[in-house]
């Protein structure tokens, strides 16, 4: 038998403001009402410069990491939502069961791995130094990114409920914008029109984009 402890009162989320992992987060704690119990504190990280404060909560060396004083760390950005999920009395943003759980969560994968796959872009474009860039997989992530705007132009649930599964997209889409990475505008009117009003959201207009990854000075690295 297992024993359940309470929810730290403060929580501190390891952050970093242009990731949108880390931004889907903390939507979704200012969507449930509880952003004004988190410390959001900046981490700066890249698999080239070794982050101690991050690695030392999160063996991976990513953020988002959400500390729980007297509990373990949490990550990666699905578990703490998950976790933040179950902090507040309201409405769930995970459906607690049926089809309107599967749909949020497949939409949440779709926009981790849209935002993994813009990662995956750039590192092929600006991250690695130019003689290692690989063109080849930079087309075949865009291709991902091209199929997965096709996928919710035709497949989002735009008038249900939030759910994980529209933060995560929307997180995802507008980190895509900010980043210059293929565009998701042309041909998709339905999306479209649901991101922008999404956007207006209170949540998403406390926790903006901005800064840049440092890679460190790799020989011949373009700039991040
Ligand atoms: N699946 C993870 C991805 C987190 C992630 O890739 N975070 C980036 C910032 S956008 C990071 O910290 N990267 C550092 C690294 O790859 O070492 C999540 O959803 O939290």
């Amino acid at each position: 038998m297992t024993t359940d402890h309470p929810a730290p009162d403060r929580l501190t989320l390891l952050y970093q403001t242009h990731s949108p992992y880390a931004r889907k987060a903390l939507v979704v704690a200012h969507e449930v009402g509880i952003a004004t119990r988190i410390d959001v504190v900046h981490q700066d990280t890249s698999p080239t410069q070794r982050n101690a404060e991050v690695f030392a909560a999160n063996p991976l060396g990513k953020v988002p990491v959400l500390l729980r004083p007297g509990l373990s760390p949490l990550f990666d950005s699905d578990v703490i939502c998950a976790y933040l999920d179950t902090l507040h009395p309201g409405r769930k943003l995970i459906p607690a069961s049926g089809e309107a759980r599967w749909q949020a969560l497949r939409v949440q994968a779709l926009a981790q791995g849209m935002a993994d796959a813009g990662i995956a872009v750039r590192w092929e474009t600006v991250r690695r130094p130019e003689p290692l860039r690989f063109a080849t997989l930079r087309d075949g992530y865009v291709d991902k990114l091209v199929a997965s705007y096709d996928w919710l132009e035709r497949e989002l649930d735009t008038t249900s409920a939030v759910h994980l599964g529209h933060i995560a997209v929307a997180t995802a889409l507008s980190w895509l914008e900010f980043r210059a990475l293929p565009g998701f505008r042309d041909r998709r009117p339905r999306l479209v029109s649901w991101f922008d009003d999404f956007a207006t959201r209170p949540s998403m207009r406390a926790t903006p984009l901005s800064g840049e990854t440092h890679d460190g000075a790799a020989p011949g690295a373009g700039t991040p």
